[in-house]
């Protein structure tokens, strides 16, 4: 009997498997469809890890499942290449970014074969080539004729490390979502694509995807809509007024003063006005110092000064009223005024007792009639910001447009696509806010389409999320010259059915694609309004000790390390096993051991001679098929091996049939892949892959033998026949018999003996 080798044995099946293009996804075929996607990798120098394997081995259980299924599944992959990383990594080493992300794909991509994932080559895409990014431009082109991506000079958020501008869903708590690196406020001229016009379209979508509740609530606070009022106060004998934003126009008579965002525009307008200018610059200055977050933060004590000498009328009473600037009001939201309401507002009311300011206990009135009568306006007002999408960095998407002095911004004609990014030889960021572009003279100099007269190519590049903005796309037609896609093939693919991804993107990622995506169906490009029907996140494989994997604390483990030590199949079978898909799980070195034990058990069933069928092994197969194709479909794969592993230990004991130890086999292959088709091809002989056969199906009347008819007596007298589930312990089945009315009439203050328990069959309580 002979040993199993996986590094020997896997090898040989992934190359024989590319040959006969087992993953391969037809466009057109008679299976109804399933798209199962997986959120494309970065290509860094690392390598991919842990956090890539656990959604690409779930992908690839439940793709494999489906094929056998009957489903034609498309399961791609491609590069998510441009960035900052690339761009960082080739500083440092001196290595241009095109030639170390080329590296860095192919060395992903052995990876992730070695690991016996299933993708369809044939549909990879890379987001640097200028085929794929010619087509992010054309979509650039469709959101600027659409008045969706516009220029403007305002205060944006700057990471002093990465030296480029960043939208406000890349600040996470302040910081860099990239370098952590606190992020500053930077007035600059940038691209932005006006996301809040989709913000009602955003959320409405949301309502009916299959998406955990707790992402979409994330996602709908992050656009956070609210509605309110705008009300006016004016300035008196100044024909100036300051239009607040309120939730609760019901309190307005409880308004005792109004403060402003140190940013507010009106400040400059009544300088002259203000006879404590000084102070007041002076705070305006340290204000600008802060995010956004230390501004706002909960329990931080109130600070701000007065606008002496000006004053408002407070509409509903005529009371004139002060004017104060505070930096808990920010300049992004509503108008960046407000009206204190220190008796209804908690945060007015910590302000209003800090600064000795008046509460008023004033009834709350109608809202509908507040605003009426103060003549103000009912609004919806959005958290959501405009997405700031130009980098000043060189590895991305040259945004194709182009600045002429006579005629302005005009856009690159889709003919000229795409404009391709000039390969330089220094890239490095200038700091100064323009991009490393600019300094290419000669790729910047360039007619303009318009009037022939000399123009200026736009030198930001676009942010690292504009490729993965449609990537889902493109896969359904990746070679496609002369559309993004075609219309009839994403037709026939929309939507991803399954998506699975990590819990970082909800406002990143998804709320960006979701966008495009809306956008392109508005314009009639794609076929449906949302691109994933269900999203599945995944917990982070945290380290045997319980912390994160890091390099500084040594404690990483590297998934093509266990692939060399024990094979791929039992490293796919251990990490589904560590715990719940969407958990949080720990590596554990301890237990791999015993998906090891289980492979070699499986292996040694099937040299097991002679093969005879058995209804014990019948029977836990037949409930295993069903145990096995709901979990994963219901994503609990940790529970499906644990099913396999039980199984494969009762038919060891019972003995299997060949067709018996076929039937294992084909449950098993989404899971250990190699050594199912090993088995099935090598020793059972077949000729044909695994992969191409049927999941069995389970008989009914095989899972009602799951209960037997249990015979209860006492002193050896009949006295009850109860259906329970087959292979109850005696405790189990004593808990069952006690509680049971008809038998407790029996036993009710009685002092058990002795119990005679035969398994499956009779229980006779001694009294
Ligand atoms: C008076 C009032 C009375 C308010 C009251 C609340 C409670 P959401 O729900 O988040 O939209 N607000 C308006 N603009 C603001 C800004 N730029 N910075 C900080 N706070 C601002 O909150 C809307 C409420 O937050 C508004 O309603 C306003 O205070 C405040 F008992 O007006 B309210
Ligand atoms: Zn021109």
């Amino acid at each position: 009997m002979s040993r199993y080798y996986p590094q020997k044995v896997e090898k040989r099946w992934q190359k024989i498997w590319a040959k006969e293009e087992i993953s391969l996804a037809r466009d057109i075929s008679p299976k109804s469809k399933k798209y199962v996607l997986i959120e494309f990798p970065y290509p860094s120098g690392e390598g991919l890890h842990m956090g890539h394997l656990r959604p690409y081995v779930a992908g690839d259980v439940y793709s494999r499942y489906f094929r056998m299924k009957g489903f034609e599944v498309m399961y791609p992959i491609g590069w998510d290449a441009f960035g900052l990383p690339a761009e960082n990594f080739a500083i440092k080493k001196g290595i241009h970014p095109a030639i170390t992300t080329e590296r860095n794909i192919k060395n992903a991509k052995k990876q992730v074969n070695n690991w016996g994932i299933s993708f369809d080559w044939s549909r990879e895409i890379d987001t640097t080539d200028p085929n794929y990014y010619r087509w992010t431009q054309w979509i650039f082109l469709r959101l600027f004729k659409a008045g969706l991506a516009y220029q403007a000079t305002g205060l944006i958020n700057w990471c002093p490390k990465c030296l480029t501008g960043l939208a406000n869903e890349e600040v996470i708590e302040g910081k860099c979502e990239r370098c952590n690196t606190t992020v500053v406020k930077k007035e600059m001229r940038q691209w932005y694509l006006r996301i809040t016009a989709y913000a009602e379209k955003l959320l409405k979508g949301l309502r009916n995807l299959n998406w955990p509740e707790a992402i979409k609530i994330q996602q709908e606070n992050w656009i956070g809509r609210s509605e309110g009022a705008l009300i006016e106060f004016k300035i008196p004998d100044s024909g100036l007024r300051i239009e607040v934003f309120t939730t609760r126009p019901d309190t307005i008579f409880g308004a005792t003063y109004l403060i402003l965002a140190p940013e507010h525009e009106l400040i400059s307008n009544i300088k002259n006005q203000i006879s404590n200018i000084a102070e007041v610059e002076k705070y305006i200055e340290e204000s600008k110092k802060k995010t956004d977050i230390q501004r706002t933060a909960e329990g931080k004590e109130k600070t701000g000064v007065e606008l002496k000498g000006v004053k408002v009328i407070n509409p509903a009473n005529q009371k004139e009223i002060s004017v104060w600037i505070a930096d808990y009001v920010l300049a992004g939201y509503g108008t960046g005024a407000i009206m204190a309401v220190p008796a209804h507002d908690e945060r007015d009311a910590e302000f209003a007792k800090k600064f000795n300011l008046p509460f008023s206990d004033a009834a709350l009135v109608d809202p509908e009639e507040a605003v009426k009568k103060v003549s103000g306006g009912k609004v919806v007002q959005y958290k959501l910001r405009d997405w700031v999408f130009s980098r000043q960095r060189y590895w991305g998407e040259p945004i194709p447009i182009i600045h002429c002095v006579q005629c302005g911004v005009v856009p690159v004609p889709e003919k000229d696509l795409p404009v391709k990014l000039p390969k330089i030889k220094k890239y490095q960021p200038t700091g100064t806010g323009e991009s490393p572009l600019a300094a290419v003279g000669k790729w910047v100099k360039v007619k303009c389409p318009n009037c022939r007269g000399e123009g200026r190519r736009e030198t930001n590049t676009m942010p690292q999320w504009a490729g993965s903005s449609w990537y889902y796309l493109r896969y359904t037609d990746p070679q496609n010259k002369k559309q993004f896609a075609d219309p009839v093939k994403m037709k026939h693919w929309l939507p991803v059915d399954e998506y699975f991804g990590g819990l970082e993107h909800t406002t990143l990622h998804l709320l960006y694609s979701r966008f495009w995506h809306l956008f392109l169906y508005d314009q009639g490009l794609v076929p449906i309004a949302e691109p994933y029907t269900r999203r599945i996140p995944h917990g982070i494989v945290l380290a045997e000790d319980g912390e994160k994997m890091s390099k500084s604390r040594g404690n990483v483990v590297n998934p093509d390390e266990v692939v060399k030590e024990y094979g791929a199949d039992t490293l796919r079978m251990h990490e589904l096993f560590l715990g719940p898909h969407e958990e949080t799980v720990s590596w554990n070195s301890q237990g791999i051991v015993g998906i090891k034990r289980f492979i070699d058990r499986v292996w040694l069933l099937a040299q097991k001679d002679p093969r005879e069928h058995s209804e014990e092994t019948e029977r836990v197969l037949q409930e295993t098929i069903k145990k096995v194709g709901g979990d994963i479909e219901g994503i609990k794969f940790n529970t499906a091996v644990s099913a396999l592993m039980i199984a494969a230990n009762k038919i060891y004991d019972h003995g299997a049939s060949e067709e018996q130890l076929e039937k294992f086999l084909k449950i098993l292959a989404p899971f250990a892949p190699h050594l199912a088709e090993e088995i099935w091809r090598k020793v059972l002989g077949h000729k044909k892959s695994i992969y191409l056969e049927e999941w069995p199906a389970f008989e009914a009347r095989y899972l009602q033998k799951a209960e037997v008819s249990l015979v209860v007596q006492i002193n050896g007298r009949t006295r009850e026949v109860l259906k329970v589930k087959r292979d109850l312990s005696e405790e189990e089945v004593k808990r069952i018999v006690l509680s049971s009315g008809k038998l407790q009439k029996y036993l009710a203050g009685q002092t058990i003996k002795k119990v005679i328990y035969l398994p499956n069959r009779l229980i006779n309580f001694i009294i």
